[in-house]
């Protein structure tokens, strides 16, 4: 599995494309025996790729949206040709989640969220065990394919909550900030997991990348929503015009 680095995917034609993959910061097999190599390898280099290419080719007759991040696309669908708005929404929305979703995990990471993120937590939900087992049963819940998502809200001073969106919506459309995500299409875990999704869930954790977390947390305290979005399309989603 080694050998599947990305460079194999990145190739002179891509790098004509406007949305690009961003670089997968550890190798496929690097989340075994949790996220096993193959479904990585597929999730990203087919799944994730196909999303940016198609993204890509929808925008090609439409010059004037391919300056555009697929986070402004996925904030101003109304704006939108009407005729491309349901592919831009599933595309931009793909491109984007399964581009924070790489960064909200890695290899050996924490065991558990600290400092503001920790406290956070615990005024919502109570405990870190009780946040723990909300995020896995609205996971387990999800009916289909979508995300569950650890979101701050703009309620009581940016309450945390847990959430779920169908498809490859994102909590940025109901105003809300991501801070941590997990991936429920069966493509995230069936080949390991078969039909097993709270299996999934549970072993999830020790995958995640808790102090990514807190970096978004204590962001979204120091910018707006607005401005978050900005320097995410900027640093995020690898992005050429
Ligand atoms: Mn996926």
């Amino acid at each position: 599995m080694n050998d599947l680095t990305n460079k194999n995917l990145y190739s002179a034609e891509t790098n004509l494309m406007v949305h690009q993959l961003p670089p997968m910061m550890y190798d496929y097999d690097a989340l075994e025996p949790y996220i096993d190599g193959r479904t990585m390898m597929l999730h990203y280099g087919i799944h994730h790729a196909a999303y940016v290419e198609k993204l890509n080719q929808t925008l090609e007759e439409f010059p004037e949206f391919r300056g555009r991040s697929a986070y402004w696309l996925l904030s101003n669908l109304n704006n939108l040709p009407k005729e491309i708005r349901t592919v831009v929404h599933h595309n931009a929305g793909g491109h984007i989640n399964h581009s924070l979703f790489w960064r909200a995990m890695k290899p050996n990471g924490a065991s558990g969220p600290s400092g503001l993120l920790r406290e956070a937590i615990i005024r919502s939900f109570g405990s870190v065990a009780k946040f723990k087992t909300k995020f896995e049963e609205e996971g387990a819940k999800l009916f289909g394919s979508g995300w569950v998502w650890l979101v701050r809200t703009p309620k009581d001073g940016g309450k945390l909550e847990v959430t779920s969106t169908f498809g490859h919506d994102n909590p940025i459309m109901q105003g809300n900030l991501p801070i941590l995500l997990n991936d429920v299409w069966e493509h995230a875990y069936y080949l390991h997991y078969e039909n097993r999704r709270p299996d999934y869930l549970k072993a999830w954790w020790s995958v995640v990348d808790w102090a990514e977390a807190s970096h978004r947390f204590e962001l979204s305290d120091e910018n707006s929503i607005a401005e978050l979005w900005e320097s995410e399309a900027e640093c995020l989603l690898a992005y050429e015009d």
